[in-house]
């Protein structure tokens, strides 16, 4: 693990949806360089820059055309270098997401695949169909089916994506594409970015294109999971590119498990430096993503413990731009919005891991305010109301499952003000604000001495002061109903965490006592109050 980042602050920065500086709706680079400021008296240490490459924003960046240019709407080359010098002279270093599971369609790899060039149709994954069918029985990650025609259809090729059409997946197979991503790396890393968030890396190589397993959604995932033919690449990239750079490297794994995340942020294999889980973000789930159930603090609490005790180190996140948000999903909200985001920004500075928030999430930012799905922008949602449809399944109920999944919740523009355009924009933004804005935002809430970001500049202050909150380790003290708690210790320091998840008074778990060194309420009632977070300083010879 890269010691220079194992402790940093991360904030993820979505650039369509955070400042726009020309009125046109849509965030960009300009936008962020003026905010660079506010970063740094957040204490924030790492931007996590999501994606700003050119793009026909099919995935809002995530299908890329160009990996060395810059999204025209978010600005120029010109603005990234200076965006990267302004955010170095404050101490922000920057990462940048690394999308290379797929191009675009409109990449020109793709292109010249397309008019016929061999070269290039090996850089992506052609099969022919299987006796007038698909090659496979795989399913995709946005509710679709993975295999679009290649060409010709009188040729029966299909192209394999596991995302959007517009998404081809890279051959992994192929060393040309190697060599092509190292260079793309090192044009970034050789301007001065300190690294990369590797998009869904650990299903970049597929070890077969058998049938898979039948399974409610992504079958066939038994044959590119985790295969090996990913780890040896990683330890590749790790060795000719990362390594030579001091860089560091956070993987998007999705499900995951423990074992295989051991294996990939495993220090003797040096492949990435750590990973984040998806777990703990299925604990108000069934099955899959698009069917919400009650949200049950307990399911969250075991599995916060059972990756703090699995895996050496973990990253903490709540949010990011494909979840709806924390403060809506996790607790009752309304007029316990402040104290309940708190509670959660407290979790995330205590636990143990590297700390990484989400645009918005310092203020308690709330999922959108999303009337239907005309006002939805996200391709998944829209394949989502595809697929219900196709099953029978009537709208009240489509637009139910739609509207507290959809990843749009997360991507509403970031309430700067309460002023038209929440600050964000002097246009039309591209994606609904929230009308909330005129009580969450960011000017107001910095205001206010009790603010969520008073809080969240207190809880990430200490931990950067606190080597037990660094480096201690971690023991469950309770998980039991809706109240958490637990220790860190080093060299026989103590600080112990209690959180309530509860909207009514609890009562502290047993054995915990001592001085209270940052709360989420004022003074310390007996009695944990609703939301309630505490880092408590244990008297010596208690627990
Ligand atoms: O949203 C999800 C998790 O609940 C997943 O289905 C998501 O698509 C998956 O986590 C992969 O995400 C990443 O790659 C996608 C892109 O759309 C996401 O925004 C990105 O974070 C394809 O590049």
């Amino acid at each position: 693990m890269n010691p220079k980042y194992k402790h940093a602050t991360v904030y993820q920065i979505y650039p369509r949806s955070f400042a726009d500086s020309d009125g046109d709706g849509v965030g960009d680079i300009r936008g962020i360089i003026s905010k660079l400021d506010y970063l740094a008296e957040l204490g924030v240490d790492v931007i996590w820059l999501s994606p700003v490459y050119k793009s026909p924003n099919d995935d809002n960046g995530y299908d890329i055309s160009d990996y060395r240019d810059i999204q025209p709407e978010f600005g120029t080359m010109a603005d990234f270098d200076e965006l990267l010098a302004e955010a170095k002279a404050r101490g922000i270093s920057i990462i940048m997401d690394l999308v290379i599971n797929h191009t675009s369609d409109e990449h020109e790899w793709f292109k010249k695949a397309l008019a016929g060039e061999e070269k290039y149709k090996n850089y992506y994954i052609i099969k022919k169909g299987k006796n007038g069918k698909l090659p496979n029985n795989w399913g995709n990650f946005f509710a679709d089916c993975p295999w679009e025609p290649f060409g010709d259809p009188k040729n029966e090729e299909y192209f394999l994506h596991l995302f959007s059409k517009k998404q081809p997946d890279l051959n992994w197979y192929n060393p040309e594409v190697y060599r092509e991503i190292c260079d793309i790396m090192r044009f970034w890393l050789d301007k001065g970015v300190a690294g990369f968030r590797c998009d869904v890396i650990n299903v970049i190589h597929k070890k077969s294109f058998e049938d898979g397993k039948r399974q409610l959604v992504l079958t066939g995932r038994e044959h590119y999971l985790s295969t090996d033919g990913t780890h040896r690449i990683l330890s590749s990239l790790r060795r000719d590119v990362i390594d030579k750079y001091d860089a560091f490297t956070v993987g998007e794994t999705v499900m995951v498990d423990i074992p295989m995340a051991r294996d990939l942020c495993d220090e003797s294999r040096r492949e990435l430096d750590m990973v984040f889980a998806f777990e703990h973000m299925e604990c108000d789930q069934i099955a899959v993503k698009w069917f919400k159930t009650k949200f049950k603090p307990k399911k969250l609490m075991k599995t916060l413990t059972k990756w703090q005790t699995g895996l050496n180190w973990n990253t903490l996140y709540f949010e990011n731009h494909d979840q709806p948000r924390s403060v809506t999903r996790f607790t009752k909200g309304g007029e316990y919005r402040a104290v309940g985001a708190k509670m959660l920004l407290g979790l995330l500075f205590t636990l143990r891991g590297t700390t990484f928030i989400y645009q918005g999430e310092e203020i308690g930012m709330t999922n959108g305010a999303f009337d239907s799905l005309d006002e939805i922008m996200d391709i998944e949602s829209h394949n989502v109301d595809k697929m219900a449809k196709s099953m029978g399944i009537i709208n009240p109920f489509r637009w139910n499952l739609i509207k507290k999944t959809s990843r749009d919740n997360a991507r509403t523009p970031m309430q700067w003000t309460d002023g038209e355009g929440a600050g964000f924009t002097s246009g039309t933004p591209w994606l609904k604000l929230h009308p909330n804005h005129k009580t969450v935002n960011v000017r107001r809430d910095l205001s206010n001495p009790d603010g969520v970001i008073a809080f969240f500049k207190k809880v990430n202050a200490y931990k950067k002061s606190s080597e037990v909150l660094k480096e201690g380790s971690f023991k469950e003290l309770c998980a039991e109903g809706d109240v958490y708690a637990f220790e860190r210790e080093l060299d026989g320091e103590r600080l112990t965490v209690v959180a309530s998840f509860s909207d009514k008074t609890r009562a502290l778990p047993e054995g915990i006592e001592g001085e209270c060194i940052i709360s989420n309420y004022e003074g310390v009632g007996e009695k944990l109050r609703p939301y309630e977070f505490r880092l408590i300083k244990p008297k010596l010879g208690a627990n």
